[in-house]
Protein backbone atom coordinates (compact mmCIF):
# COMPACT_ATOMS: atom_id res chain seq x y z
CA UNK A 1 0.00 0.00 0.00
CA UNK A 2 1.14 3.61 -0.79
CA UNK A 3 -0.40 5.35 1.76
CA UNK A 4 1.81 5.09 4.86
CA UNK A 5 -0.48 6.75 7.19
CA UNK A 6 -3.29 4.58 6.59
CA UNK A 7 -0.81 1.16 5.99
CA UNK A 8 0.63 2.34 9.73
CA UNK A 9 -2.64 1.89 10.92
CA UNK A 10 -3.86 -1.04 9.10
CA UNK A 11 -0.76 -3.01 10.30
CA UNK A 12 -1.00 -1.59 14.10
CA UNK A 13 -4.85 -3.13 14.25
CA UNK A 14 -4.06 -6.61 12.94
CA UNK A 15 -1.21 -6.20 16.22
CA UNK A 16 -4.13 -5.36 18.47
CA UNK A 17 -6.49 -7.92 16.91
CA UNK A 18 -4.11 -10.53 17.27
CA UNK A 19 -3.01 -9.92 20.78
CA UNK A 20 -6.06 -9.17 22.78
CA UNK A 21 -8.66 -12.02 23.73
CA UNK A 22 -11.32 -10.57 22.04
CA UNK A 23 -14.77 -11.57 23.99
CA UNK A 24 -17.21 -9.45 21.72
CA UNK A 25 -19.99 -11.93 20.88
CA UNK A 26 -21.27 -9.52 18.14
CA UNK A 27 -17.35 -9.71 16.57
CA UNK A 28 -15.56 -12.08 14.54
CA UNK A 29 -12.35 -13.33 12.78
CA UNK A 30 -13.52 -13.56 8.46
CA UNK A 31 -10.90 -15.66 6.33
CA UNK A 32 -8.58 -14.36 4.08
CA UNK A 33 -10.83 -15.74 1.00
CA UNK A 34 -13.75 -13.32 2.72
CA UNK A 35 -11.61 -9.85 2.97
CA UNK A 36 -10.39 -11.21 -0.94
CA UNK A 37 -13.82 -11.03 -2.05
CA UNK A 38 -14.56 -8.09 0.05
CA UNK A 39 -11.11 -6.31 -1.20
CA UNK A 40 -12.37 -7.22 -5.02
CA UNK A 41 -13.67 -5.14 -8.24
CA UNK A 42 -16.70 -5.30 -7.53
CA UNK A 43 -16.29 -2.51 -5.19
CA UNK A 44 -16.09 -0.25 -8.58
CA UNK A 45 -19.09 -1.36 -9.60
CA UNK A 46 -22.70 0.43 -9.45
CA UNK A 47 -25.56 -1.90 -9.66
CA UNK A 48 -28.97 -0.43 -8.77
CA UNK A 49 -32.13 -3.17 -8.95
CA UNK A 50 -31.41 -6.71 -8.53
CA UNK A 51 -29.95 -9.57 -11.00
CA UNK A 52 -31.23 -9.02 -14.58
CA UNK A 53 -33.07 -5.27 -13.78
CA UNK A 54 -30.62 -3.43 -13.51
CA UNK A 55 -30.10 0.61 -13.97
CA UNK A 56 -27.16 0.66 -14.87
CA UNK A 57 -25.11 -1.58 -17.92
CA UNK A 58 -22.43 -4.19 -17.08
CA UNK A 59 -23.58 -5.86 -14.34
CA UNK A 60 -23.56 -9.33 -16.56
CA UNK A 61 -21.33 -10.65 -13.63
CA UNK A 62 -22.57 -9.10 -11.15
CA UNK A 63 -25.89 -10.68 -11.46
CA UNK A 64 -24.33 -13.74 -11.51
CA UNK A 65 -22.48 -13.09 -7.99
CA UNK A 66 -25.97 -11.88 -6.84
CA UNK A 67 -27.91 -14.63 -7.60
CA UNK A 68 -25.06 -17.33 -6.60
CA UNK A 69 -24.95 -15.28 -3.48
CA UNK A 70 -28.56 -15.56 -2.64
CA UNK A 71 -28.57 -19.07 -3.87
CA UNK A 72 -26.15 -20.06 -1.16
CA UNK A 73 -28.06 -18.54 1.48
CA UNK A 74 -31.15 -20.20 1.04
CA UNK A 75 -29.39 -23.70 0.72
CA UNK A 76 -27.68 -22.87 3.92
CA UNK A 77 -30.59 -22.76 5.82
CA UNK A 78 -32.33 -25.52 4.09
CA UNK A 79 -34.64 -23.58 2.42
CA UNK A 80 -36.55 -23.74 -0.96
CA UNK A 81 -36.84 -20.98 -3.49
CA UNK A 82 -40.05 -21.74 -4.01
CA UNK A 83 -40.98 -20.79 -0.66
CA UNK A 84 -38.26 -17.95 0.63
CA UNK A 85 -36.78 -15.15 -1.41
CA UNK A 86 -33.63 -13.63 0.19
CA UNK A 87 -32.72 -10.16 -0.40
CA UNK A 88 -28.99 -9.73 0.21
CA UNK A 89 -28.55 -6.01 -0.39
CA UNK A 90 -29.16 -4.35 2.61
CA UNK A 91 -25.95 -2.55 3.94
CA UNK A 92 -25.98 -3.70 7.70
CA UNK A 93 -28.65 -5.05 10.14
CA UNK A 94 -30.00 -1.81 11.51
CA UNK A 95 -31.23 -1.10 7.61
CA UNK A 96 -31.79 -4.54 7.21
CA UNK A 97 -34.16 -4.32 9.83
CA UNK A 98 -35.99 -0.89 9.09
CA UNK A 99 -36.38 -2.03 5.79
CA UNK A 100 -38.81 -4.94 7.17
CA UNK A 101 -40.83 -2.07 8.92
CA UNK A 102 -40.92 -0.04 5.86
CA UNK A 103 -42.13 -2.66 4.05
CA UNK A 104 -44.70 -4.06 6.57
CA UNK A 105 -45.78 -1.57 9.00
CA UNK A 106 -47.81 0.89 8.20
CA UNK A 107 -46.34 4.30 9.11
CA UNK A 108 -48.60 6.53 11.67
CA UNK A 109 -50.79 3.15 12.26
CA UNK A 110 -48.69 0.21 13.01
CA UNK A 111 -47.13 -0.72 15.79
CA UNK A 112 -43.53 -3.17 16.53
CA UNK A 113 -43.20 -4.84 19.68
CA UNK A 114 -40.05 -6.27 20.50
CA UNK A 115 -37.61 -6.58 23.59
CA UNK A 116 -36.51 -3.92 25.90
CA UNK A 117 -32.74 -3.11 25.94
CA UNK A 118 -32.11 -4.19 29.44
CA UNK A 119 -33.85 -7.43 28.84
CA UNK A 120 -31.21 -7.97 25.88
CA UNK A 121 -33.62 -6.47 23.01
CA UNK A 122 -31.58 -4.49 20.06
CA UNK A 123 -31.89 -0.40 19.44
CA UNK A 124 -33.66 -1.38 16.06
CA UNK A 125 -36.51 -3.62 17.48
CA UNK A 126 -38.84 -0.68 17.79
CA UNK A 127 -36.01 1.67 20.56
CA UNK A 128 -37.56 5.56 20.77
CA UNK A 129 -33.80 6.67 19.94
CA UNK A 130 -33.88 4.59 16.73
CA UNK A 131 -35.82 5.57 13.77
CA UNK A 132 -37.65 2.33 14.27
CA UNK A 133 -39.01 3.80 17.48
CA UNK A 134 -39.55 7.44 15.95
CA UNK A 135 -41.95 6.46 12.90
CA UNK A 136 -43.79 4.04 14.72
CA UNK A 137 -45.36 3.09 17.90
CA UNK A 138 -43.22 0.59 19.86
CA UNK A 139 -43.85 -1.15 23.00
CA UNK A 140 -41.80 -3.86 24.47
CA UNK A 141 -41.47 -6.64 26.96
CA UNK A 142 -38.95 -7.92 29.54
CA UNK A 143 -37.96 -11.00 30.74
CA UNK A 144 -38.94 -12.24 33.82
CA UNK A 145 -37.84 -10.45 36.61
CA UNK A 146 -36.61 -13.63 38.57
CA UNK A 147 -35.70 -16.10 36.19
CA UNK A 148 -34.06 -13.42 33.32
CA UNK A 149 -35.57 -15.89 30.99
CA UNK A 150 -38.63 -14.76 28.25
CA UNK A 151 -41.93 -15.28 30.38
CA UNK A 152 -43.75 -16.31 27.39
CA UNK A 153 -47.75 -16.53 28.50
CA UNK A 154 -46.08 -12.61 29.81
CA UNK A 155 -45.04 -11.43 26.32
CA UNK A 156 -48.52 -13.16 25.10
CA UNK A 157 -50.89 -11.08 27.11
CA UNK A 158 -48.92 -8.13 26.16
CA UNK A 159 -48.79 -8.76 22.39
CA UNK A 160 -53.03 -9.11 22.94
CA UNK A 161 -53.41 -5.98 24.64
CA UNK A 162 -50.95 -4.20 22.72
CA UNK A 163 -51.66 -6.19 18.79
CA UNK A 164 -48.34 -5.17 17.47
CA UNK A 165 -48.37 -5.11 13.38
CA UNK A 166 -44.93 -7.43 14.24
CA UNK A 167 -43.38 -9.08 17.07
CA UNK A 168 -39.80 -8.65 16.73
CA UNK A 169 -38.31 -11.95 18.62
CA UNK A 170 -34.80 -11.56 17.95
CA UNK A 171 -31.80 -10.20 20.91
CA UNK A 172 -28.49 -8.40 21.37
CA UNK A 173 -27.81 -10.04 24.57
CA UNK A 174 -30.09 -12.55 25.44
CA UNK A 175 -28.31 -15.37 26.60
CA UNK A 176 -30.82 -18.09 26.39
CA UNK A 177 -32.53 -20.82 23.41
CA UNK A 178 -35.56 -18.90 22.40
CA UNK A 179 -38.84 -20.75 21.36
CA UNK A 180 -39.42 -19.52 18.08
CA UNK A 181 -42.89 -21.85 17.90
CA UNK A 182 -44.66 -20.11 21.10
CA UNK A 183 -43.23 -16.78 19.01
CA UNK A 184 -45.28 -18.21 15.88
CA UNK A 185 -48.30 -19.01 18.20
CA UNK A 186 -48.11 -15.59 19.99
CA UNK A 187 -47.95 -13.99 16.64
CA UNK A 188 -50.70 -15.93 15.55
CA UNK A 189 -52.74 -14.96 18.77
CA UNK A 190 -52.92 -11.04 18.04
CA UNK A 191 -52.35 -10.83 14.15
CA UNK A 192 -48.95 -10.02 13.56
CA UNK A 193 -46.24 -10.71 11.63
CA UNK A 194 -42.94 -12.74 13.05
CA UNK A 195 -39.94 -11.59 12.41
CA UNK A 196 -36.99 -13.06 13.85
CA UNK A 197 -33.45 -10.93 14.16
CA UNK A 198 -30.91 -14.01 14.44
CA UNK A 199 -28.17 -11.89 13.62
CA UNK A 200 -26.62 -13.21 16.86
CA UNK A 201 -27.14 -16.18 16.16
CA UNK A 202 -27.39 -16.82 12.41
CA UNK A 203 -24.01 -19.05 12.54
CA UNK A 204 -24.88 -21.43 15.07
CA UNK A 205 -28.28 -21.74 13.34
CA UNK A 206 -26.33 -22.92 10.17
CA UNK A 207 -24.10 -25.43 12.22
CA UNK A 208 -27.25 -26.36 13.52
CA UNK A 209 -26.25 -26.04 17.12
CA UNK A 210 -28.70 -23.74 17.90
CA UNK A 211 -32.63 -24.08 16.83
CA UNK A 212 -33.83 -22.67 13.37
CA UNK A 213 -36.27 -19.92 13.19
CA UNK A 214 -37.06 -20.52 9.82
CA UNK A 215 -40.62 -23.23 10.44
CA UNK A 216 -42.17 -20.55 12.59
CA UNK A 217 -41.09 -17.08 10.96
CA UNK A 218 -42.71 -14.83 8.16
CA UNK A 219 -39.07 -12.52 7.86
CA UNK A 220 -35.58 -13.91 9.43
CA UNK A 221 -32.81 -10.73 8.89
CA UNK A 222 -29.48 -11.46 9.72
CA UNK A 223 -25.98 -9.78 9.82
CA UNK A 224 -23.88 -11.83 8.35
CA UNK A 225 -19.92 -10.39 10.38
CA UNK A 226 -21.10 -12.40 13.65
CA UNK A 227 -21.53 -15.80 14.50
CA UNK A 228 -21.75 -16.82 10.78
CA UNK A 229 -18.29 -15.16 10.40
CA UNK A 230 -18.86 -13.14 6.84
CA UNK A 231 -18.00 -9.47 5.79
CA UNK A 232 -20.05 -7.04 7.20
CA UNK A 233 -23.41 -6.80 5.77
CA UNK A 234 -27.10 -8.00 6.04
CA UNK A 235 -29.49 -10.80 4.75
CA UNK A 236 -33.31 -10.43 4.82
CA UNK A 237 -35.12 -13.67 4.37
CA UNK A 238 -39.25 -13.58 3.80
CA UNK A 239 -41.76 -16.02 3.16
CA UNK A 240 -43.13 -16.16 -0.42
CA UNK A 241 -46.87 -16.34 -0.55
CA UNK A 242 -49.41 -13.94 -1.46
CA UNK A 243 -49.24 -11.30 1.15
CA UNK A 244 -46.35 -10.29 -1.51
CA UNK A 245 -43.87 -9.81 2.05
CA UNK A 246 -40.53 -10.24 -0.21
CA UNK A 247 -41.23 -7.82 -2.87
CA UNK A 248 -42.17 -5.27 -0.22
CA UNK A 249 -38.89 -5.75 1.17
CA UNK A 250 -36.85 -5.69 -2.23
CA UNK A 251 -38.97 -2.21 -2.80
CA UNK A 252 -37.55 -1.24 0.49
CA UNK A 253 -33.92 -2.16 0.45
CA UNK A 254 -33.52 -0.68 -3.25
CA UNK A 255 -35.30 1.99 -3.87
CA UNK A 256 -36.87 2.67 -0.14
CA UNK A 257 -33.70 3.07 1.75
CA UNK A 258 -30.15 2.89 -0.19
CA UNK A 259 -28.77 3.14 -3.94
CA UNK A 260 -26.33 0.69 -5.13
CA UNK A 261 -25.36 -2.43 -3.01
CA UNK A 262 -21.87 -2.97 -2.02
CA UNK A 263 -21.47 -5.45 -4.62
CA UNK A 264 -17.92 -6.48 -3.36
CA UNK A 265 -19.47 -7.06 0.41
CA UNK A 266 -21.92 -9.50 -1.33
CA UNK A 267 -19.43 -10.92 -2.92
CA UNK A 268 -17.55 -11.90 0.75
CA UNK A 269 -21.09 -12.94 1.64
CA UNK A 270 -21.13 -15.61 -0.86
CA UNK A 271 -17.71 -17.02 -0.12
CA UNK A 272 -18.85 -16.69 4.22
CA UNK A 273 -22.16 -19.02 2.94
CA UNK A 274 -20.16 -21.55 0.96
CA UNK A 275 -17.72 -21.68 4.10
CA UNK A 276 -20.65 -21.92 6.69
CA UNK A 277 -21.62 -25.17 4.62
CA UNK A 278 -18.26 -27.23 5.41
CA UNK A 279 -18.48 -29.96 8.10
CA UNK A 280 -15.59 -27.83 9.86
CA UNK A 281 -17.91 -25.15 10.20
CA UNK A 282 -20.70 -27.25 12.07
CA UNK A 283 -18.21 -27.75 14.50
CA UNK A 284 -16.99 -24.44 15.05
CA UNK A 285 -20.76 -23.35 15.56
CA UNK A 286 -20.92 -26.47 18.33
CA UNK A 287 -17.72 -25.62 20.15
CA UNK A 288 -18.72 -21.60 19.87
CA UNK A 289 -21.70 -22.84 23.07
CA UNK A 290 -19.98 -25.64 24.17
CA UNK A 291 -16.88 -22.77 25.20
CA UNK A 292 -19.54 -20.46 26.20
CA UNK A 293 -21.12 -23.10 28.94
CA UNK A 294 -17.24 -23.75 30.25
CA UNK A 295 -17.31 -20.11 29.98
CA UNK A 296 -20.45 -19.49 32.17
CA UNK A 297 -19.35 -22.24 34.64
CA UNK A 298 -16.29 -21.05 35.89
CA UNK A 299 -17.06 -17.38 35.75
CA UNK A 300 -20.15 -18.46 38.88
CA UNK A 301 -17.83 -21.34 40.29
CA UNK A 302 -15.29 -18.58 41.06
CA UNK A 303 -18.30 -16.56 43.00
CA UNK A 304 -19.83 -13.99 39.64
CA UNK A 305 -23.18 -13.54 39.31
CA UNK A 306 -24.44 -14.72 35.67
CA UNK A 307 -27.24 -13.32 34.96
CA UNK A 308 -30.10 -16.24 34.08
CA UNK A 309 -27.59 -18.66 35.47
CA UNK A 310 -25.40 -19.46 31.95
CA UNK A 311 -26.03 -19.72 28.57
CA UNK A 312 -27.75 -21.68 25.80
CA UNK A 313 -25.54 -20.05 22.88
CA UNK A 314 -22.41 -18.05 22.64
CA UNK A 315 -22.66 -15.13 24.86
CA UNK A 316 -23.03 -14.63 28.69
CA UNK A 317 -23.70 -11.70 30.44
CA UNK A 318 -21.97 -11.25 33.85
CA UNK A 319 -23.20 -8.75 36.33
CA UNK A 320 -20.03 -7.56 37.98
CA UNK A 321 -22.12 -5.27 39.92
CA UNK A 322 -23.17 -7.68 42.11
CA UNK A 323 -19.75 -8.26 43.03
CA UNK A 324 -19.09 -4.51 43.25
CA UNK A 325 -17.82 -3.60 39.84
CA UNK A 326 -19.32 -1.47 37.36
CA UNK A 327 -19.81 -2.44 33.93
CA UNK A 328 -17.52 0.41 32.70
CA UNK A 329 -14.89 -0.15 35.17
CA UNK A 330 -14.97 -3.49 34.41
CA UNK A 331 -14.99 -3.19 30.71
CA UNK A 332 -11.91 -0.74 31.07
CA UNK A 333 -10.03 -2.85 33.63
CA UNK A 334 -10.05 -5.80 31.60
CA UNK A 335 -9.20 -3.57 28.41
CA UNK A 336 -6.06 -2.88 29.94
CA UNK A 337 -5.40 -6.70 30.40
CA UNK A 338 -5.82 -7.31 27.22
CA UNK A 339 -9.58 -8.82 27.21
CA UNK A 340 -12.18 -6.95 25.11
CA UNK A 341 -15.60 -6.88 25.58
CA UNK A 342 -18.21 -4.46 26.05
CA UNK A 343 -20.39 -2.89 29.24
CA UNK A 344 -23.79 -4.30 28.98
CA UNK A 345 -27.03 -3.31 30.82
CA UNK A 346 -28.80 -6.25 32.43
CA UNK A 347 -32.21 -7.19 33.31
CA UNK A 348 -33.87 -4.83 35.59
CA UNK A 349 -31.32 -2.23 35.16
CA UNK A 350 -30.55 -0.12 38.49
CA UNK A 351 -27.77 1.68 36.86
CA UNK A 352 -27.50 4.01 33.75
CA UNK A 353 -26.67 2.44 30.82
CA UNK A 354 -23.24 4.56 30.20
CA UNK A 355 -22.19 2.57 33.38
CA UNK A 356 -23.85 0.07 34.09
CA UNK A 357 -24.28 -2.84 36.14
CA UNK A 358 -22.85 -5.88 33.94
CA UNK A 359 -20.55 -6.99 30.89
CA UNK A 360 -21.41 -8.78 28.25
CA UNK A 361 -19.37 -11.90 26.97
CA UNK A 362 -18.60 -14.34 24.19
CA UNK A 363 -16.87 -16.85 22.29
CA UNK A 364 -17.45 -16.42 18.60
CA UNK A 365 -14.03 -14.32 17.95
CA UNK A 366 -11.50 -16.63 20.15
CA UNK A 367 -13.57 -20.14 19.12
CA UNK A 368 -12.08 -18.90 15.52
CA UNK A 369 -8.78 -19.12 16.94
CA UNK A 370 -8.92 -21.95 18.43
CA UNK A 371 -10.00 -21.69 21.86
CA UNK A 372 -11.68 -24.72 23.08
CA UNK A 373 -13.49 -24.48 27.13
CA UNK A 374 -9.95 -25.02 28.91
CA UNK A 375 -9.23 -21.79 27.32
CA UNK A 376 -12.02 -20.33 28.43
CA UNK A 377 -11.55 -21.92 32.20
CA UNK A 378 -8.21 -19.85 32.14
CA UNK A 379 -10.30 -16.49 30.45
CA UNK A 380 -12.37 -17.14 33.55
CA UNK A 381 -10.21 -16.88 36.10
CA UNK A 382 -8.29 -14.14 34.42
CA UNK A 383 -11.10 -11.87 34.37
CA UNK A 384 -11.85 -13.01 38.13
CA UNK A 385 -8.08 -11.73 39.00
CA UNK A 386 -8.57 -8.77 37.36
CA UNK A 387 -12.40 -7.44 38.81
CA UNK A 388 -11.03 -8.89 41.89
CA UNK A 389 -7.89 -6.07 41.58
CA UNK A 390 -10.02 -2.82 40.97
CA UNK A 391 -12.54 -3.82 43.86
N1 LIG B 1 -23.54 -3.97 17.71
C1 LIG B 1 -24.19 -5.26 17.65
C2 LIG B 1 -23.96 -6.05 18.88
O1 LIG B 1 -22.90 -5.90 19.44
O2 LIG B 1 -24.79 -6.83 19.30
C3 LIG B 1 -25.63 -5.16 17.34
O3 LIG B 1 -25.88 -4.16 16.43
Amino acid sequence: MKDKQVKTIIDAEIKRQKKVINLIPSENYTSKDVMEAVGSVFDNKYAEGYSYARYYGGNEEVDKLESLCKKRALELFGLKEKDWHVNCQAHSGSPANLAVFLANVPVGTGKIMGMSLTSGGHLTHGQKVSATGKFWTSVTFDVDKDTEVIDYDAVKKLAQKEKPTIIVAGFTAYPRVVDFKKFREIADSCGALLMVDMSHLAGLVAGKAYPSPFPYADVVTTTTHKTLRGPRGALIFSKKDERGIDKKIDKAVFPGLQGGPHMSHVAGIAVALHEAKTPAFKSYAKQVIKNAKAFAKEMKRLGWRVVSGGTDSHLLLIDTWAGGVTGKIAEAALEKAGIICNKNTIPGETRSPFDPSGIRVGTPAMTTRGYKEVDFVKVAQKIDKVLRGVK
